[in-house]
This record gives structure tokens, C-alpha cells and sequence, in this order.
């Protein structure tokens, strides 16, 4: 098992593979950071910081006209130098030379410059405080307690958190928010008379370039000031967030800002006072602002208490209904956070209609790191190949932009947490690590992605592990979604937890995530023509694509029409045999998984292959049981068999 504090630092970078003699030139609070990682690395595996003469790495705080966390790095005449024009590049670079390993000391090349696409790289903690009472520690985590929290107060050690800081950096992540969206009462009080707490977990997140934010709770002023309302247009309730703003200021002097859950989900927010969200948003940006902070505020607003029997009400068109009609009435500090899909990070969705509809509204597009629709961190599902979908999506088709151009930030839900190998499974680490590196480059290829990864985590891997963990990894999220809900119907599971297969657990619920299958077919008509509506909330080609049956990807054919189950897909295959052929192919891909796996015991650290082994027996046991409730379900709903006449109850 990596410790923690070398975690994803491998011993190519330095000494006898890499660099030996390390010169670094420059002053400030990161370089001071750069300096310790340097000096860490030459004593666990040689090689030593200098002060002058002969150097192999030169690492420089130079005046090159680069941009805040921009890099460059050359290597010529048996020199490999990084400059950047503050600690924070130059820390970049550093674990730019780290990924390279001993790559980054071989043959010559020009000078190459580094700089993120996006300006903010964030991972949202859905921690409590307190422990709650459902919930847990962390809501949907699954991987131990907090990093932050610990028996209702900030942790006293804080080792953990440093390391977690460095882990950030390494994979570019430059934000965290460091509690719960769901803002309970205790969790309320860390914007006043606990924002100490806050402060010193910035403290230590600081030296590592990541800037610390804060889920606020909307009804503020009235749970912590004492106000009658929080009307955000009533100027004491504007005067009590200014002030809470400069209390924060004063205690954490780069603070990034708030994260905002507001109308959605029982969470307190501007409609209780006919306000819009902008006048929400917009209100807490104005407090924010004269610090140089960003509310970011949530799209994820919708009518939790539907009634199942009413076809009018579609959840999917939701965020699209609230905000697109408030594009450019956002304050420039306001954010506005849109998760991936309409839904709630299903393991198929399409692209959310909002990251299309907003041209003059800040947008940073979520995604859910932490695995609370794709097997809770029981199950390897690498997510990165869904996230590059949906960063390379064209809302206005091939000519348009791309979701990872329209989003100025990315941000995720975290997995991680305390949990000796961070992410409860271990191959989850992969998602964590392939978040930050796609949100500082949309564009880059995930399975380049994940190369880096396998090369950081197991240092020198022979051909066979690397080999073992693509074919254990590349596929897993299509194994995942062949064994589960399928064609994009989404929530099929146990409510609540939302943890193995209910097919009508969320049937006959009022949070409107329906499937709607009867003897004769299944799916949501959501077209313009019959349906919701919901398909005409794209731009041209999608809202034509979508609105047929015919032309509607197999994938999310069920998201946009209700079919009969002899409806024949693209594939060819009836949307039965699909169902039937899908949930047997993707228990064989996951028993196949688990087989690699076995086969690389001698390969991997026996504690870290252990843990993995016993994820992947309860990931078979899963799958199987999967397979075996939904093609159960559709035979008795259907009546079809199965056109190989295999197994089913
Ligand atoms: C933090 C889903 C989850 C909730 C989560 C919510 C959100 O509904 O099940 O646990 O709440 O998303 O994103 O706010």
C-alpha cells in the first residue's frame, strides 16, 4: 500500500532513474512546497537538492509572461528545466516530471507550455460534521469517514489532509468544498462562530494551490443572524452576508467561496420569497465579491414530491425550466453548477440541455467522482470514458463547442476519504485521479489518463499488470451499465441507499424517476410531439435526433421514448433480447474481471490486491443479482423468452 504521503510519487522521477542533482531557483510559499516534495523524494529514493554547480532537473520561478499555474518544461543538453512564474506552476511541473518518470530525463525536446483549459478544478465534499443520523459521515461515500471531519469538530492531526493536498496537486485540482451540500445545523455554523475550523484545514490545503470553499445553507440569516427572513432583495439580509463574507475573509484571506443547494431537495432557498435564483445567487456573489470569491449555485432544482400518477410533470426538464430563461442575469462571481445530466448522475444519461442554453452564464458542469449510481465503490466502474463523452458532447452539433469548451470550471463529487487506499476500492482512486486530469484538459484521451495513473501508482509495472489493469478498468463502466438499468431508463435500484437492483423501487415514489414499463413496453416518452416535451429543450440536430425513435442513440432509447419490447434497436436486437443478451454479457465481463484480477496477485502489493479481490466477489455476487431481477422482471412483465433459452427465474 502507498503511504500517504507518497502516494502516486514513484521512485522514477528521482535518483538513480531520474534526476540527481535538483536545482531550484526561485521564493514563496509553493516553492517552499516544491522544495519539501523534492527533498522528500531525493531521501526515499536518492538523488539530492543543490544549491549550484551541475544539476540534471532545474526547477525556476522565472518572469516568462506565464499565467498563474501555467508551466513550461525542455530538456536539452542533459538538462531538464520547468520554469513557471510562481510556486503554484512550479508545483505542477514538478508532478509533471513525476508522471513523466524517468521519460523526463531521457533524449531532448523544445520547450513545451502547460496551462489548464478550465480555471477552477473542484472536488465537493459531501461531508458532515456531525455524524447524521441516515446519512452517515459522508453522504453517499464509500470510503470511510471524512478526511476533514472527525467526532463532530475538524481533526486535530491533519496529516491526512496534507497528503490529500498533495494528491490534489498532482492531478491539478485546485478547490475543495469542504462540507456537505446538504447544509444540517451544525454544518451551518462553520460560516460564523466555527469558520476557525475552516480556516485551519486552508491552512494546511494551501501550500498545495487548493483553495478552500463552503456549502452554505441559503436560510443563514435566519438559523445564525437571527433575521426574520432571507429575502435576498431585503437589504439587512444582503448586510448579514456581507458581513458573514468579511468574517470569513478575516479568517481564511483566500477563501474561494460558497456552494450554494438552494429550492432543491428540502434546502431553504429564494422561491420561499418569490425571488428568483438569480436574485439568489447574484446576492451572495455581491458579498463575495469584494474578496475576490464565487458563489457557485447548484441547477440541481426540482419537485421531489411529484405524484407518480402525473405524466406532466417530467424531473428531466427541471434545471432546464428554472435557469435557461435566467441566462445573463447572473453576476459575473456566480457560478452556476450544473450536474452532467437532467437526471441524477445515472450511469447513462444525455448531456444536460442547460450546458447548451447558457452562453452568458458562468457554467461549471459536476460530475459525481463518489460512486452512488455505479456501485458505490463495491464495484470498479472507471468512469473516465463517461466524463470525456460528456465533455466532448456539441450541443449545437459537430460545427459548436464542446461541453469541456463551454464550462469555464469542472467539479465533482469526491470519493474520497480515510480509508487506507482513499476510495474504499482501490481502483477508484482511478476516478479521482482522471477527474483532475480531464478537468485541467477536456480534451486529453481518458485512456492516456489512466496510463498515468497505472504509471504513478505502480511503479515500473511490468507489461502484464499494465496489461491486467486496462482490461480490468477500460471497459468497467459499459460492464456496469450492461448488468444494470438499461437504455438509459435509469434508477433501478433499492431507494434510499439507491444499492442494488429494485426495478420498481422508484416507480410508485414521488421523486419522478419513472420507467413506466407495463406488459407491452417500457421507456419515458419524452419527445415534443407525444411526450414531455423534454427532447425540444436541445438545440438543432439533437432535438431532432432525440425526438425519433428512429434516430434516438440505442443507448438512450428509453430515456426519450416508452417502446414495445419488440421494438428493434440499431443493433439489430429486439429492446427484450437487448434487455436479456446485455444483463448476461455484462455478469460474464465482470466474472472476467475478477479472473485478470486473480491472475495478478503476484504483481500487486498483497494488502492492496486483497482488498480489490474481496470488492470483486461482492461485485460478481451483485452483478448476478442484477442479471437476475431485471430479466426476471421484463420475462413476467413481457412474456418474451429468451431467444437462447438461457436461465432466467
Ligand atoms: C447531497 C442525489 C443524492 C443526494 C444528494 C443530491 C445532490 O439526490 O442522492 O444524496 O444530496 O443528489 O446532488 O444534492
Amino acid at each position: 500500500m502507498n503511504g500517504f504521503d507518497t502516494a502516486w510519487l514513484p521512485p522514477e522521477a528521482f535518483g538513480p532513474l531520474g534526476a540527481r542533482r535538483t536545482l531550484i531557483r526561485g521564493s514563496g510559499p509553493l516553492v517552499g512546497t516544491v522544495r519539501d516534495e523534492v527533498a522528500r523524494a531525493c531521501e526515499r529514493f536518492g538523488g539530492e537538492v543543490v544549491r549550484d554547480g551541475s544539476y540534471d532537473l532545474l526547477l525556476e520561478v522565472t518572469d516568462g509572461g506565464l499565467g498563474a499555474e501555467e508551466f513550461t518544461c525542455a530538456r536539452e543538453g542533459g538538462t531538464t528545466t520547468v520554469t513557471a512564474s510562481n510556486g503554484h506552476g512550479l508545483l505542477y511541473g514538478l508532478f509533471h516530471v513525476v508522471r513523466l518518470g524517468a521519460q523526463a530525463f531521457t533524449g531532448g525536446w523544445p520547450r513545451e507550455v502547460h496551462r489548464p483549459a478550465t480555471e477552477l478544478r473542484m472536488l465537493d465534499h459531501w461531508d458532515n460534521v456531525a455524524v447524521h443520523p441516515v446519512m452517515g459521515q459522508v453522504e453517499r461515500g464509500y470510503a470511510g469517514g471524512s478526511l476533514f471531519w472527525r467526532e463532530g469538530r475538524a481533526r486535530e492531526d491533519f496529516a491526512r489532509v496534507r497528503a490529500y493536498g498533495r494528491l490534489l496537486a498532482a492531478c491539478g485540482i485546485n478547490a475543495v468544498c469542504v462540507n456537505n451540500v446538504n447544509v444540517h445545523a451544525v454544518e451551518a455554523r462553520l460560516l460564523t462562530d466555527r469558520i476557525g475550523e475552516v480556516a485551519a484545514i486552508a491552512d494546511v490545503l494551501r501550500p498545495y494551490g487548493v483553495r478552500t470553499h463552503l456549502a452554505v445553507t441559503f436560510a443563514a440569516p435566519v438559523v445564525l443572524g437571527g433575521l426574520s427572513t432571507a429575502d435576498p432583495l431585503e437589504p439587512a439580509v444582503r448586510e448579514w452576508w456581507a458581513a458573514a463574507a468579511r468574517t470569513v475573509y478575516a479568517a481564511v484571506p483566500d477563501f474561494g467561496g460558497f456552494v450554494v443547494k438552494a429550492d432543491s431537495e428540502g434546502q431553504p432557498g429564494p422561491f420561499t420569497y418569490g425571488r428568483s435564483h438569480a436574485d439568489g445567487a447574484n446576492m451572495l456573489a455581491a458579498a463575495l465579491a469584494p474578496h475576490g470569491g464565487t458563489v457557485h449555485w447548484r441547477a440541481f432544482v426540482y419537485d421531489h414530491r411529484q405524484d407518480w400518477r402525473d405524466r406532466t410533470t417530467d424531473r428531466a426538464r427541471a434545471a432546464y425550466d428554472h435557469f435557461a430563461p435566467l441566462d445573463g442575469e447572473f453576476a459575473a462571481g456566480a457560478v452556476l453548477q450544473v450536474k452532467h445530466g437532467p437526471m441524477d448522475f445515472q450511469v447513462r444519461e444525455p448531456v444536460s440541455p442547460v450546458l447548451g442554453a447558457m452562453p452568458r452564464t458562468r457554467l461549471a458542469v459536476e460530475v459525481q467522482a463518489t460512486q452512488e449510481y455505479t456501485g458505490q465503490q463495491r464495484h470498479v466502474c472507471w468512469l473516465g470514458p463517461m466524463w470525456s463523452e460528456v465533455l466532448g458532447f456539441r450541443p449545437e452539433g459537430e460545427s459548436g463547442p464542446s461541453v469541456g469548451e463551454l464550462a469555464r470550471e469542472l467539479v465533482a463529487v469526491s470519493n474520497a476519504g480515510d480509508d487506507p487506499f482513499w476510495t474504499g476500492h482501490p481502483l477508484a482512486q482511478a476516478n479521482l485521479y482522471t477527474f483532475g486530469r480531464l478537468a485541467w484538459r477536456p480534451d486529453a484521451d481518458p485512456y492516456r489518463v489512466l496510463d498515468e495513473w497505472i504509471g504513478l501508482t505502480f511503479p515500473s509495472a511490468p507489461a502484464r499488470l499494465v496489461e491486467g489493469l486496462h482490461a480490468v478498468l477500460d471497459g468497467s463502466w459499459r460492464t456496469y451499465e450492461k448488468y444494470t438499468a438499461p437504455l438509459g431508463v435509469g434508477f433501478m435500484v433499492q431507494s434510499g441507499h439507491h444499492y442494488g437492483p429494485s426495478v420498481d423501487g422508484y416507480e410508485y415514489s414521488p421523486w419522478g424517476t419513472y420507467h413506466f414499463a407495463d406488459r407491452d413496453g417500457i421507456g419515458v416518452d419524452r419527445s415534443a410531439a407525444t411526450g414531455t416535451g423534454y427532447a425540444a429543450q436541445y438545440a438543432e440536430p439533437w432535438s431532432g435526433v432525440y425526438e425519433s425513435a428512429g434516430t434516438c442513440p440505442d443507448e438512450l432509447l428509453l430515456f426519450f421514448h416508452h417502446v414495445p419490447y419488440g421494438h428493434v434497436l440499431s443493433s439489430g436486437r429486439t429492446v427484450i433480447q437487448h434487455i436479456y443478451d446485455t444483463r448476461f454479457d455484462g455478469v460474464a465481463e465482470a466474472e472476467k474481471a475478477r479472473r485478470v484480477w486473480a491472475g495478478l496477485v503476484d504483481l500487486v502489493e498483497p494488502a492492496w490486491h486483497a482488498r480489490v479481490a474481496e470488492r470483486f466477489e461482492e461485485q460478481v455476487r451483485g452483478a448476478r443479482e442484477w442479471r437476475d431481477q431485471v430479466n426476471s422482471y421484463f420475462l413476467r412483465k413481457s412474456g418474451v423468452p429468451d431467444a437462447h433459452g438461457r436461465l432466467i427465474h
